[in-house]
């Protein structure tokens, strides 16, 4: 078992007032906090929380693109979409990484997601229906993923921000990548142009609940801006993607699905209505279309996965093995 003694994570008896004020001290001062540094247990939870959520997020999200990758109308079309599937899975390998050095193994967090105790993001239980989902995926999603992940390369914690910046390079080529799929369908035939605003009115609405709830609702929210693991609002993300991204879909000629979204010149941003945040929370607690298929497609590749993590293992043993047979032959 995965026992990496990396934590200089507190208990919470003894984590004494001087204690967390010399910790606010050094994130206040814009110091990465590195694995073996003395942290708080809260902080170390919450990050915790926050890789893990996020790593299952990008493993369970190659699932709805996964979906188009023998049905891609070309060669070209299919080799992108392979070769971004199989970033985000890198992304999922890389943040799993990252909150393995809080301590907590693979195993145990993919138990947390098999088990429904984890959470990933909810915009992965909707359904890929058709092609032109797929290029509001890079554009939407992979847009909104780049608007709360570049802040992200400035988090607290180094091993998480030092991920990110990787991460943001390829969904920033995976957004153009959607984008141009978007473009070609809007420039297409008028069946075409149909698909692409089917997608788009689909998309829409779960690209905004991406960024978590109202801030007034956000529980850990407050916190994780004090400890500067987030830097921006759940809120305030989502309006500089509304900002971003409402000028790119009217340059494809299509519309968006809501009545209320117009320019406000007073705030310099667009206002925009009010999400179903009934369904947010519907699809967040396990209610989405999709949400007990992408359960069941994650536990059926760890069954099947496991006889090779038991073949690595035997495989990485043996190696062992044999090096020390020749280190003692040697000496
Ligand atoms: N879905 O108090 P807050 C990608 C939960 S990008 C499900 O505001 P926080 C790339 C939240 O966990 C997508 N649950 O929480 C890709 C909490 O529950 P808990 C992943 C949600 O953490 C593209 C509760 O609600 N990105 O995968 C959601 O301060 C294309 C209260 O919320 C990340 O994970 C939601 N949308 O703020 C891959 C980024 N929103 O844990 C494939 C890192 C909230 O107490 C294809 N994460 N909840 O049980 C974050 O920035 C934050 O965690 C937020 C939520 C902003 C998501």
């Amino acid at each position: 078992m995965y026992s990496q003694g990396l934590i200089g994570a507190k208990t919470d008896t003894d984590e004494d007032e001087a204690f967390l004020a010399a910790f606010q001290a050094r994130i206040d001062a814009e110091e990465k906090i590195e694995p073996n540094d003395p942290m708080p247990e809260g902080y170390r939870k919450t990050l915790v929380r926050q890789i893990g959520q996020h790593a299952h997020s990008e493993i369970v999200g190659m699932l709805p693109e996964g979906n188009w990758i023998t049905r891609a109308p070309s060669l070209r079309r299919k080799a992108a979409l392979l070769a971004k599937v199989q970033d985000e899975g890198g992304h999922g390998l890389y943040l799993y990484s990252a909150a393995e050095t809080l301590g907590v193994s693979r195993e145990q967090m993919t138990e947390e997601l098999l088990s429904g105790k984890a959470k990933y993001s909810s915009i992965f239980n909707y359904p890929t229906l058709t092609w032109a989902d797929i290029g509001a995926i890079g554009w939407l999603v992979d847009g909104a993923a780049i608007m709360n992940q570049i802040p992200l390369c400035r988090c607290s914690y180094g091993p998480y921000a030092r991920a990110m910046i990787r991460v943001c390079k390829e969904e920033s080529f995976h957004q153009r990548q959607g984008y141009e799929i978007m473009m070609t369908l809007a420039r297409g035939t008028p069946e075409q142009k149909e698909m692409a605003q089917d997608a788009l009115n689909r998309w829409w609405w779960p690209s905004l609940m991406m960024f978590g709830p109202h801030d007034s609702d956000s529980q850990h929210g407050d916190q994780s801006m004090k400890w500067k693991i987030k830097r921006f609002t759940n809120d305030e993300l989502r309006q500089k993607f509304v900002d971003a991204t409402v000028p790119q879909g009217e340059y494809l000629g299509l519309s968006f699905p809501d009545p209320d979204l117009r320019w406000n010149e007073e705030r310099g941003s667009y206002d925009f209505g009010e999400i179903d945040w009934d369904e947010f929370w519907r699809v967040v607690k396990g209610g989405g279309p999709m949400n007990r298929e992408r359960i069941v497609a994650r536990r059926k590749a760890w069954e099947d996965g496991q006889w090779v993590r038991e073949a690595a293992l035997a495989h990485a043993e043996k190696r062992r093995a044999r090096r020390e047979a020749t280190k003692l032959a040697a000496e």
